[in-house]
């Protein structure tokens, strides 16, 4: 009986109904504790879920290969269920919450046949923290829980937290029933998926499918598609940012946010290792988070950031002790890997972890693999799951429940050209423009033609859980509420020359642009007016230990007048979409940049405004 594990009658009640829905053999209330861990974790090494990685290489570890057809976020059975189409936005899904609810209740009906159900309480934050949130997630799988217990805060301590207090409902099923006698497969799905949020009831359910963003409910689904529509509510905001502290030499810890879309290095730049005499100074950079912020202001309108995961749920390919030794050393133990490749001595191999393939592989896929196979061996879109608190640089205060202040916010995309290495917006509302205009060149060819700019407003446009013309709006206000909002930065570390050449090292070296921003943000660094914002002149950025002339230096910061019109030209594009909820000083500020680039000397009356 539920009583026995939490004295919440609506927790009672909705496990009942659920069970009475789903039809689940047994229902397991998960306490948390690393026994339980273990015991899940032996289980699927038992069905082949997991494979058990050499306790001597890779110690409490485990590979898990899903389905072929389950291996990424399914964002066209994505659906934000609010009353009104027009809440929703033209940037999501939408469909009709009771009719949803009526498809659902199909799906889920007997769904769980065979199988556990898992009640899963999670708090997305440290505990007792006012900027954390409590979820229950009822799953079938497994693997969910053993993910949710390294990715959130988990089991009994949150249903002492909770009380009798309201939570997230968080439904989920793979949709696999087991009928009588029925073998289970390695890995259990259903072809046909459903993530669907109702924002109003402050529910998800979740169908289908066993993967990462689409089964791990605490992530995508609540921390940002749940949370963003929360935060508006109640005036603070769910970000897809990382949050990093920078100590200078003195000691003084600066806190920034950022945004990045996918494949720019998010989490190798939340990592950052500085160059040798940026350490030797005694520069140092912590890692609070590397995907999600949740910030509020506090009672003296500074914000502060909490990362509401305990987990990292990064992706392997490119990750390396070159790229990211951080990261590296945050997957020693205790990890569980996605559709990564099997060694032969019992670790893992993904494609950019060493400079040469070992001579024999098992690919994601189960199969043998050799270097001239012609196949990937990991999957593009493979994956670790490690507990932060294995993190090297772990900053100190993750765990504080008054979470961090902060004083920048940056944003960045990958783009070859136009966007400068960094520029600081003139005020927050022009700050929020270049966020909401922020975009990224397609890498990859099957995403369609290779160079063209995708526009990702923040990074958040598959995870905003209503209007992104309102969640501009809430921007906006929430700015001009503040005393001494947060200054605002753009970075592009992609820029190429003619020649198709990186102009930019990146990686570690952008701890010299770091370092301007922390200065800036202080108020102390200087800087130089363009049409697009402050810039550094090359005398205001530490150079030491890197070899840069100033004509790179001009190359990498400069500004061409005749692209910006055009960049500012192709705003429009996004903007039409969300026309009718913009906010109206956009309009302003498109005029303001275009007067400026058209005049000349390079001088921007957003400056002056
Ligand atoms: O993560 C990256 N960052 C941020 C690091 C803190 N990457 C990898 C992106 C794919 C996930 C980068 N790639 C960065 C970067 O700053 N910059 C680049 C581009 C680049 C790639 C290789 C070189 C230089 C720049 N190598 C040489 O020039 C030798
Ligand atoms: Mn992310």
């Amino acid at each position: 009986m539920s009583k026995e594990f939490t004295s919440n009658l609506e927790l009672q009640r909705w496990v009942q109904e659920t069970a009475a829905l789903c039809q689940p053999d047994r229902i397991h209330w998960c306490d948390g504790s690393q026994a339980e861990y273990d015991a899940l974790c032996d289980q699927m090494v038992q069905s082949g879920t997991f494979t058990r990685l050499n306790p001597v290489k890779r110690p409490n570890s485990f590979l898990a290969r899903s389905d072929i057809s389950d291996v990424a976020r399914v964002e066209d059975r994505t659906f934000i269920c609010s009353r009104s189409k027009a809440d929703a936005g033209p940037t999501n899904n939408w469909h009709e919450p009771k009719s949803m609810k009526t498809k659902l209740q199909g799906l889920f009906s007997g769904s769980m046949r065979g199988r556990t159900m898992y009640v899963i309480p999670f708090c997305m934050g440290p505990i007792g923290s006012p900027i954390s949130h409590i979820g229950v997630e009822l799953s079938d799988s497994p693997y969910v829980v053993v993910n949710m217990r390294i990715m959130t805060r988990m089991g009994k301590a949150v249903l002492e937290a909770l009380g009798d207090n309201d939570f997230v409902h968080c439904l989920h099923s793979v949709g696999a029933p087991l009928e009588a006698g029925q073998k289970d497969g390695t890995w259990a799905c259903n072809v046909d998926k459903y993530i669907v949020h109702f924002p109003e009831e402050r529910s998800i359910w979740s169908f289908g499918s066993g993967y990462g963003g689409n089964a791990l409910l605490g992530k995508k689904c609540f921390a940002l598609r749940i949370a963003s529509v929360l935060a508006r509510e109640q005036n603070w905001l769910a970000e897809h940012m990382l949050i990093l502290g920078v100590k200078d030499p003195n000691g003084e810890k600066t806190f920034v946010a950022a945004a990045f879309p996918s494949a720019c290095g998010k989490t190798n730049f939340a990592m950052l290792i500085p160059p040798k005499p940026f350490t030797d100074d005694g520069w140092e950079i912590s890692t609070v988070g590397d995907d999600i912020a949740w910030i509020k202001p506090d009672t003296t309108g500074q914000l502060r950031a909490i990362n509401p995961e305990a987990g990292f749920f990064g992706v392997a390919p490119g990750t390396n002790y070159e790229s990211n030794p951080n990261a590296m050393k945050s997957i020693l133990e205790n990890t569980i890997f996605t559709n990564v490749a099997l060694t032969d001595d019992g670790d893992v191999w993904w494609e950019g972890m060493t400079p040469t393939p070992p001579t024999h592989l098992i690919d994601w896929t189960g199969q043998d693999w050799t270097p001239d196979c012609g196949r990937k061996a990991a999957h593009p879109n493979s994956r670790f799951t490690a507990p932060i608190s294995q993190c090297p640089v772990i900053d100190p205060a993750y765990n504080d429940p008054a979470g961090v202040p902060i004083s920048a916010f940056i944003f960045g995309g990958r783009r070859s050209s136009v966007v400068p290495l960094v520029y600081q917006s003139f005020n927050w509302t022009y700050g929020v423009y270049a966020a909401a205009t922020m975009g990224s060149e397609t890498t990859a060819a099957a995403i369609g033609a290779t160079g063209a700019v995708r526009r990702d407003p923040f990074a958040m446009l598959p995870f905003c859980g209503y209007h992104m013309g309102d969640y501009f709006n809430h921007w906006v206000q929430l700015g001009r509420e503040l005393p001494n909002p947060p200054r605002i930065f753009n970075v592009n570390w992609f820029r190429k020359d003619e020649h198709g050449k990186f102009l930019w090292q990146g990686f570690g070296e952008n701890m010299r642009v770091l370092k301007w921003i922390v200065e800036r943000a202080r108020g102390h660094a200087t800087s130089v007016e363009s049409v697009l914002g402050w810039v550094p002149r090359f005398e205001d950025m530490d150079w030491r230990g890197l070899e840069i002339s100033k004509t790179q230096f001009e190359q990498l910061i400069s500004v061409d007048r005749e692209a910006w019109q055009q960049e500012i030209a192709s705003h429009d594009e996004l903007f039409v979409k969300l026309y009718d909820r913009l906010p109206k000083e956009f309009i302003f500020i498109r005029e303001l940049m275009l007067s400026a680039l058209w005049r000349s000397p390079e001088k921007s009356e957003l400056a002056h405004e």
